[in-house]
């Protein structure tokens, strides 16, 4: 099996594992809320695509700036190099359940982040309620950073997956958020591998996986195409970064990198972005079955044209998101080092605030979360959201509302278009 490219299957069985043992979890301590000015400016974010070409180029500025800009954690994490990477360490740290900073030891080994990704299960950002709160705040504390340090003036832009499928006759490939130069740049080349691809290979022999199929009512391995895997991103203004942060839980010190690796998978894009696919994901009834929707990945595999992978069969926006760019952005712990991850989760932050729209009396507030064996972490409005070395903690309640309606949060952005499109 492909280590990185299962990642994100990983960080799903470590869930499930950290559900066997309820109650052992440490409760966090109470963050204090925070009461900020009424949003009257909110900040618009916009699908990139609508952005003017120099608002484009702006924007890449400001990423670049950021990669070059000296990083502000390193006094945490002392491999780190600039200060793109102190938010590609954030969201590794949270991922692990919030790292005691004090006991960080620069280097990590692959079991030590094994180790530490066990505890997500209780207290870590997928897989459980925070999911979404988390990242929306991440989002807002990354937006702001590139506000006040980089001359970034706008909201930030997402990537609104839907427009590069096959309801709009698009590809990935095509796509002018994947332009050479003036998007992201585009798929990595694959490297040679020494194994063959069977055309359906059986599933590994595996324990741990024999039990969950046995135990778990509608679990299926899903089976990635090591092309997912990817290589190294060919053109584009991120073709020549180096990646220092990762893999997984590492943080690579006195090593050469990386590059930036993807394997764009169309078939995925397809099946998991599509307006059908959204629409079920925005049916849910509440913020428990919501969160599932729009995370757990639910996936199956599944043939076409002659090659395999990953079928969905709803639901998962942000798993298969993640799969339809691939190589990095598989890595669940380092997903960020691939600079289109903010705008990734700024489409399924939309999504969010698009489903809380739609009912606002009942979903602005609604943080509850039913047990399901993916639900491992239960949380409410008061639980607290580790923004680390970033931000201050804050309770959930205050990230609920992006434009801060009642005056128990902070955020102040918006949307530049509603859901009417995934309704119609
Ligand atoms: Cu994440």
């Amino acid at each position: 099996m492909v280590r990185v490219s299962l990642s994100l299957l990983l960080g799903a069985v470590l869930a499930v594992v950290g559900a066997q043992a309820p109650g052992s979890a440490a409760v966090p301590a109470a963050v204090p809320a925070v009461k900020g000015a009424a949003c009257t400016t909110p900040r618009l974010r916009r699908e990139w695509r609508s952005l003017s070409i120099p608002q484009r180029q702006k924007y890449l500025s400001a990423m670049q700036c950021m990669l070059s800009a000296p990083s502000k954690a390193r006094v945490h994490f002392p491999p780190l190099t600039n200060r793109y990477e102190d938010f590609v360490a954030l969201h590794i740290n949270a991922t692990g359940g919030g790292m005691n900073l004090t006991n960080f030891r620069g280097v990590e080994s692959l079991m030590t982040s094994f180790a530490s990704a066990m505890k997500m299960g209780s207290n870590g950002i997928h897989g459980t309620g925070t999911f979404l709160p988390w990242h929306r705040y991440a989002v807002w504390t990354w937006e702001t950073a590139l506000r006040e340090e980089c001359g970034w003036t706008e909201g930030q832009p997402y990537w609104d997956w839907n427009i590069d499928t096959k309801d709009h006759n698009a590809t990935l490939k095509a796509s002018p958020v994947f332009d050479p130069v003036i998007g992201f740049g585009g798929d990595g080349v694959r490297v040679a591998r020494n194994v063959s691809v069977p055309a359906a290979p059986p599933p590994p022999k595996n324990p741990m996986l024999d039990w969950l199929t046995a135990n778990i009512p509608g679990f299926e391995m899903p089976m990635f195409d090591p092309a997912m895997m990817g290589g190294c991103v060919q053109d584009g203004p991120f073709k020549n970064i180096t990646l220092h942060v990762g893999p997984m839980g590492r943080m690579i010190s006195g090593e050469k990198g990386r590059c930036l690796t993807r394997g764009f998978n169309q078939f995925i894009m397809d099946s998991a972005a599509s307006k059908e696919n959204i629409r079920k994901v925005l049916a849910s009834k509440d913020f428990g079955e919501f969160r599932v929707a729009i995370e757990q990945p639910r996936v199956r595999f599944g043939a076409t044209n002659g090659s395999f992978g990953i079928v969905s069969d709803g639901g998962d926006l942000h798993t298969i998101g993640h799969g339809g760019i691939g190589g990095e952005m598989m890595d669940v712990f380092t997903s960020p080092n691939d600079p289109i991850f903010w705008l990734h989760h700024g489409n399924l932050d939309r999504i969010w605030s698009i489903w809380q729209d739609a009912a606002p009396e009942k979903r602005r507030y609604d943080a509850s979360n039913p047990a399901s064996f993916w639900n491992t972490g239960k949380i409410s409005l008061t639980t607290p959201i580790w923004m680390g070395f970033a931000a201050p903690d804050r309770p959930v309640r205050a990230v609920m509302d992006p434009l801060n309606r009642n005056g128990e949060g902070f955020l102040c952005y918006k949307y530049e278009t509603g859901g009417e499109v995934y309704y119609a």
